[in-house]
Order: structure tokens, then sequence, then C-alpha cells
């Protein structure tokens, strides 16, 4: 059941669906405000990246959750988003992306999205900003599709937006007990194309190939390498191949 009583603005143009949401979730906007855009002139990726999308063609939004979470379990709160955008996905049009850790929505090695989740205060909410190419596979160079390319039909970014936000409702209350959490780590296990797949690892002071072997509980990806089994905290990865054994 929907339990949250969604309030979406749109814009036609903003900075940023997560610059404006974060500034509103501190002045005590409640759960389920949603900010949607047409356009940003200065979308965020992780790490000070940029998202780029043309005008009407990509899902742009940002949404203000407030759950109970502990905070080595906070990247629930983003794969709730995604796994929410995934399933509506499937439901529109019948395509299944998968999840690639940390936070992107790919189908094969494509990149169709990707997640930015911000922490308001101590913990006090979370924006989770969301960017899926829906009638652009994304700037060049960079490998990206979108659901035109893959599926061949052009969904609107508000009809995706609304999917999403019924199946984050359905999804909501499991960030807040235990076994909810649990629930959502193995839907997560399940939608990952990482675990299983020879991966590099790029990080700021090193990169590492090895197979990702496990997500575990507060999200920490395991990887066996040649040297010994190494726990990834954060970082980029690239899917190299499906190993041959795990
Ligand atoms: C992400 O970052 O994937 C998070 C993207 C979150 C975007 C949403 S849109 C609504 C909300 N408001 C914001 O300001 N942001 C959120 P990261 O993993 O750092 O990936 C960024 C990298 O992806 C860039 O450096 C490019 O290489 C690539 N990229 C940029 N635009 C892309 C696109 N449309 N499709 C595919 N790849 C893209």
């Amino acid at each position: 059941m929907d339990s949250i009583l969604w309030h979406i603005r749109e814009f036609a143009e903003i900075d940023s669906t997560n610059t404006y949401l974060a500034q509103e979730a501190q002045s005590g906007a409640p759960e389920g405000a949603v900010a949607r855009a047409d356009f940003q002139s200065a979308g965020r990726g992780r790490l000070d990246r940029s998202w780029e999308a043309p005008r009407g063609v990509s899902l742009l939004a940002s949404i203000l959750l407030r759950p109970t979470v502990p905070p080595e379990q906070r990247f629930l709160v983003s794969a709730a988003v995604a796994l929410s955008a995934r399933t509506a996905l499937t439901r529109l049009c019948g395509l299944q992306p998968e999840l690639k850790w940390p936070n992107d929505l790919v189908v094969g090695k494509r990149k169709l999205g990707g997640l930015l989740s911000e922490v308001v205060g101590d913990g006090e909410g979370y924006v989770v900003g969301i960017g899926v190419n829906l009638q652009w596979p994304g700037p060049e160079g960079v490998g990206g599709t979108c659901v035109l390319d893959e599926m061949g039909v052009s969904i609107e970014p508000r009809a995706m937006l609304d999917i999403t936000l019924g199946e984050i409702g359905r999804r909501r209350s499991l960030l807040d007990s235990e076994s909810g959490r649990v629930e959502l780590h193995d839907e997560l296990v399940h939608a990952l194309a990482t675990l299983g797949q020879m991966i590099r690892v790029e990080r700021a002071q090193d990169s590492l190939t090895g197979t990702a072997i496990a997500l575990e509980r507060d999200g920490t990806l395991m990887v066996a390498t040649p040297d010994g089994v190494v726990a990834v905290r954060y970082g980029d990865i690239v899917h190299l191949r499906a190993a041959e054994t795990l």
C-alpha cells in the first residue's frame, strides 16, 4: 500500500533537483516532498561529477524520505529508490535493468540511470536523486543507453515518476525495521548485476581487479582478488565480464 503523501513540485528548469530539495529538507520539508525538472542546468553526479540531459527526455527527480535507518545501512534508502525505478520500468515497458554497485541502473554494460543520495543533517532525512535516460542515451563517450533505444518506446518522465513513487510507497516501510531491511537487501542482491562479475575497482588512491563475491549488510562489496578478499566500501567499478566460478 502506498503510505506516503507525495507532494510533487515540477520545474521547467532548475539548477539541480537535489540541490533544491536538500535546501527544502533543511528547512523542514516533510517526507514525500518531490522535485522533478524538465531540464537541469547543473545536474549533479557523485564526487562533483555532472549529470547531463537535454530538455524533456529523461526522468530528473529528487525524493525526500525520512526513514529510521542505522547509519551503516543508509545505502538501502537509495537502493529502495533504484529498485522502485527498476520495477516501474518493467511495468511500463517490460525493460528490466540491473543494478550496478553502488548506484547505477544498467542494461548490460550500458548506463541507463544513476542515483545521488544525500543525507540531511545527521540522518533526519535523505534526498535521493534519480536520473533515468528515457529518450536520449547520455553524452557521447560514456557508454550510456536509454529506454527508447532498448525497447523502442517513448516514456514520459512524469509517467515514470508516478509509477516509481507508487513502488517506493510499497517499499518505504521496509526501511524502518530490521526484517524489512533484510527483505530489501535480498531484493537488491537479486537485482545486482555486479555479484559474480570480474570487476575493476577504481579509487582515488588505487585500483584493483577481482571477482565481486558478496554484498555485506552495510553495503560493502567483497571482492576476491589474487591477494585475498578485499572489502570495498566506496569507489567506482567497471564490470569486466562474468566470472567463471563464484
Ligand atoms: C550518478 O553519478 O550516476 C548520479 C546521477 C544522479 C542524477 C540525478 S538527476 C536528478 C538529481 N539531481 C541532480 O542534480 N542529480 C540527480 P555518477 O555515478 O557520478 O555518474 C556521473 C557520470 O555519468 C558522469 O561523469 C558521466 O560520465 C556519466 N553521465 C553523465 N550524464 C549521463 C547520462 N545522461 N547517461 C549516462 N551517463 C551519464
